[in-house]
Parts: C-alpha cells; structure tokens; sequence
C-alpha cells in the first residue's frame, strides 16, 4: 500500500514543474499507484477561470488548489501540483489544509536568466515588453521556498534525474 500526499511544485514560468510533475505521475502510474497532476491546463482553463495574477487572484488560485488537493488526498491519491504559487504564505496555506508530513514542497529551481533564455512560450519577452504585467520574476515577485522538502536545480539534472530524486524521497519517507 501507500499514503497519499500532496507533491507541490513551486518555481518560476518555465522553469519546469510540469514537465517534472508529469514525469514524476508516469513513474507512480507505472507502479500502479493512483496519482493526479492539477496544473493550469486543468485547473486555470476550468475552476479557476476567470482569476488573473494579480496578488488577489494569485492568492485565491492557490488556496482553492490547495482545498482541491486535499480532497484528493483524502480519496487517496497522490496529488502533484505545478503552479507558480510565488507566496511563502499561499504556500504554507495549503500545507497546513493536509496532514503533517503529507505536503513535499518541491522547489524547482531555475535561474530567471535561464528560463528567460528558454522563453518556451515567448511570454518573457511579452512581459519586457510590457505586453503581459504583473510576470512572474520581471514584474511580480517570485518568494523562494523557505523549507522545502526538496530543491530541484532543473539547469543541473536531467527530468529523469529529477524524478529518481523525487520518488528516492517518497520511498525513504514511506510514502510509496
Ligand atoms: C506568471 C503567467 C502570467 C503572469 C500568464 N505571471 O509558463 P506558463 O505560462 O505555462 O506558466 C505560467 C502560468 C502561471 O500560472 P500559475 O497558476 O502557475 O500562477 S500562480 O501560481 O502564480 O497563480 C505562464 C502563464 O500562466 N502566465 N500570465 N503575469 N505567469
């Protein structure tokens, strides 16, 4: 058997927490463990549409993920989430909604200069040019994890690298 947790991804746009999250729930799927990842592709175009990132709006997307990650804790999955969530507070907000020891903070952590050289999606480059505001590391602020369980230098490790560190943790915590 196994407990089920929250796996919370933090970390800049681009800087790879859904491409870690998704990597780390192909691993648990294959071994037969029920696992789920909520990001912005499932909660922000569902849920939460109609929020902004304004402090408010970011606030309000993270405590509602949070409330949802609880209840998929409670039916018993292993419940990743990768959102940017920037807040110390917001952060702590959905640890305190689980069990101790049931919330892993992982920071993914990128260098803003690296993730703006990537620009994946060109949304850094909008955002110096102030066609998007309020952008995550350029405009809004980013607070680094005060104690995450885990940091992940994504720029430094491969995503399957990444991943041997995330499930190492899980199996050493008797979580899986
Ligand atoms: C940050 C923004 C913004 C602004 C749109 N700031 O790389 P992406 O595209 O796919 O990830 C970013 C995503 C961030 O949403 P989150 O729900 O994770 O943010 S938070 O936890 O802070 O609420 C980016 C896109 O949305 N995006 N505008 N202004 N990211």
């Amino acid at each position: 058997g196994h407990k089920s947790c929250v796996i919370w991804f933090t970390g800049l746009s681009g800087a790879g927490k859904s491409t870690l999250a998704n990597a780390v729930e192909y691993e648990l799927h294959q071994r037969g463990l029920a696992s789920y990842v909520l990001d912005g592709d499932n909660i922000r175009h569902g849920l939460n549409r109609g929020l902004g990132f304004g402090a408010e709006d970011r606030k309000e997307n993270i405590r509602r993920i949070g409330e949802v990650a609880k209840l998929f804790v409670d039916a018993g999955v292993i419940t990743l989430t990768a959102f940017i969530s920037p807040f110390q507070e917001d952060r702590d907000l959905a640890r305190s909604l689980v069990e101790d020891g049931e919330f892993v903070e992982v920071y993914v952590k990128c260098p803003l200069e690296e993730c703006e050289r990537r620009d994946v999606k060109g949304l850094y480059q909008k955002a110096r040019a102030g066609e998007i505001g309020q952008f995550t590391g350029i405009s809004s602020p980013y607070e680094e994890p005060a104690s995450p369980e885990l940091v992940i230098e994504s720029g430094e490790l491969s995503v399957e690298e990444s991943v041997q560190v995330v499930i190492d943790y899980l199996r050493q915590k008797g979580i899986i």
